[in-house]
């Protein structure tokens, strides 16, 4: 009889402690959503500098679904920065960086490039920007 009465306090701790479990698990979420820190994605940040003729770096890689902020400046004369297929535009006139941030949430190989007309060999200012 003692024997059954600890397998039934047993019992009931477990049942208290399932109970306890899943009660928090949806605080456990709401606390996820709403502070960045908790987020499994990373923050990925890139400074870029355009130059007659090219992008210093020329290949950018993220990760699908990571936050992407790309800093982008002129080191010489005024460029672009355009990424068609993410809706990227900044005009660089040299004088203060840009900002963007987005999410990576496309996959593929796309191009960025200068869509200022910055001299001779402007339509050779290309990048890659590759979300794996
Ligand atoms: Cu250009």
């Amino acid at each position: 009889m003692k024997k059954n009465k600890f397998f039934i306090g047993i019992l009931c701790m477990l049942g208290l402690l399932i109970i306890i479990g899943c009660s928090n698990s949806p605080i456990g979420n709401v606390e996820k959503e709403t502070g960045s820190e908790a987020f499994s994605e990373e923050v990925k940040e890139f400074r870029v500098e355009a130059f007659q003729f090219g992008f210093e770096p020329s290949t950018i890689t993220v990760n699908k679904g990571d936050t992407v902020r790309i800093i982008a400046n002129s080191r010489d004369v005024p460029h672009g920065f355009a990424i068609d297929e993410y809706g990227i535009n900044l005009y660089l006139d040299g004088l203060r960086s840009k900002t963007i941030e987005f999410t990576a949430d496309k996959t593929g190989t796309f191009i960025y490039y200068c869509n200022v007309p910055c001299g001779g060999e402007h339509s050779s200012m290309r990048g890659r920007f590759i979300v794996k």
